[in-house]
């Protein structure tokens, strides 16, 4: 493969901050990529570009400067050679010189190159790449937003309703499910106000937040749309990270709790309420919280994020101390394709199941769910309905069941 031009510009996500996208030539071939940005990000993560006015100016310098001059400057036989050579290139361990999003930005648009190349659709380039059995992914879908993504509204930053079998019926399901959550939110929140203004606030990922003094209150009305349709369930990402209070616990709806009243407030809810999984139920220094938890919640996945940051060697440590059961995998983490294959291969090799997943900044760049259904993933998360970067997710695993029944 010969690539003949390497551009980048400045585009706005959906909270209109400033992110890259990139666009590659190839003889006839034009492809382009954008970049996710998240918020509430774990400490070990790869190292987003920004300037000091928060812009891209320097992530797009780099790309078409060095990153532009490295992989024009030869023939290439396959994206893992490009993306070893950029890994070599940028030179740092956590890809602070030319930035993550630069560096994955021109990933992915390779991908999507040497995929047209082969005159293969994308989920099966990936599958080939990883040596994966591509499948449909579970759809996590953000109903209700709280945490860093919704002022605090809701404690936990995600209450999510899962829901699994074939894309198409699972996407069908999710639409009637969300709508029915708007028209009891309405309902809800006028008896409790006693207002006539029944607007429901939106989050950063497109999903209602409403704000409860009960804790328990999403629970009941996502265990609700659970009892209408099998196949269905709850998860939450806790995002602990950003309850950590300053005496050494977490503080949720003005109460404190111990990591030991927090786990044991976890136990009561999967106990009572129909949990497929918790994400991030502990900050991310606090392994053992994760590790006790696991070993106690049965059936339900604990997933780490912030814990594992889609980084090998977190993932490592993570298995060592048998903290998790899941990793979410976000390529922005880790800033590469081909990382972010390394990062699922491992979580398999322990046993582990791989959720793929957006940020919460997101671009109409639809890459994650290729990603999710060329690797097989156990789930993706690609937040509520109610915005169109979410919706384009799960329309593209739509597009991807049609393409698998063809080719
Ligand atoms: C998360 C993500 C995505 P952010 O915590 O899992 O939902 O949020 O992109 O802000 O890190
Ligand atoms: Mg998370």
């Amino acid at each position: 493969m010969k690539i003949t031009s390497v551009s980048a510009m400045q585009v706005l996500d959906t909270r209109e901050k400033p992110t890259v996208e990139v666009t590659l030539i190839s003889g006839e071939m034009v492809v382009h990529a954008s970049v996710p940005s998240g918020k509430s990000t774990g400490s070990h993560e790869a190292l987003e570009l920004r300037d000091a006015d928060g812009g891209m100016g320097t992530a797009i310098a780099n790309v078409e400067g060095e990153i532009a001059s490295l992989i024009t400057s030869r023939e290439w036989s396959s994206a893992d050679e490009i993306d070893t050579a950029l890994i070599a290139l940028d030179g740092t361990r956590d890809k602070s010189r030319l930035g993550a999003n630069a560096i994955l930005g021109v990933s992915i648009a390779v991908q999507r190159l040497f995929a047209e190349a082969a005159g293969v659709p994308l989920w099966k380039a990936i599958a080939e790449r990883g040596g994966f059995s591509a499948a449909a992914p579970r759809l996590y879908l953000n109903f209700m937003n709280g945490g860093e993504h919704a002022d605090f509204r809701l404690p936990f930053q995600e209450y999510i309703f899962v829901v699994g079998g074939k894309t198409s019926e699972a996407y069908a399901i999710a639409q009637d499910a969300f709508a029915k959550l708007g028209t009891v939110l309405k309902s809800v929140l006028k008896s409790n106000f006693n207002t006539f203004n029944t607007e429901i606030p939106m989050g950063d990922e497109g999903g209602y937040s409403p704000k409860f003094e009960e804790l328990e209150k999403p629970f009941e009305l996502l265990a609700a749309l659970v009892a209408e349709h099998s196949g269905t369930s709850i998860a939450i990402d806790a995002a602990a990270n950003a309850l950590r209070n300053d005496i050494g616990g977490y503080t949720l709806i003005g109460k404190d709790y111990t990591p030991d009243e927090l786990r044991a407030l976890y136990a009561g809810l999967i106990k009572k309420f129909p949990f497929h999984s918790i994400e991030d139920p502990f900050a991310e220094t606090s392994m053992g919280d994760f590790a006790k938890l696991t070993a106690e919640a049965g059936e339900v996945i604990i997933v780490g994020d912030d814990l594992t940051v889609t980084n090998p060697e977190r993932i490592k440590t993570a298995r060592e101390a048998k903290a998790i059961t899941a990793v979410l995998i976000k390529p922005n983490q880790i800033g590469s394709v081909k990382e972010a294959i390394e990062a699922v291969q491992m979580t398999r090799a322990a046993g582990w199941a791989a959720i793929c997943s957006h940020r919460s900044g997101e671009t109409d760049d639809t890459f994650i769910a290729d990603f999710a259904y060329g690797v097989g993933a156990h789930g993706i998360k690609a937040g509520g309905l109610g915005q169109k970067e979410r919706r384009e997710k799960y329309e593209r695993l739509v597009e991807i069941e049609k393409e698998a029944e063809a080719v």
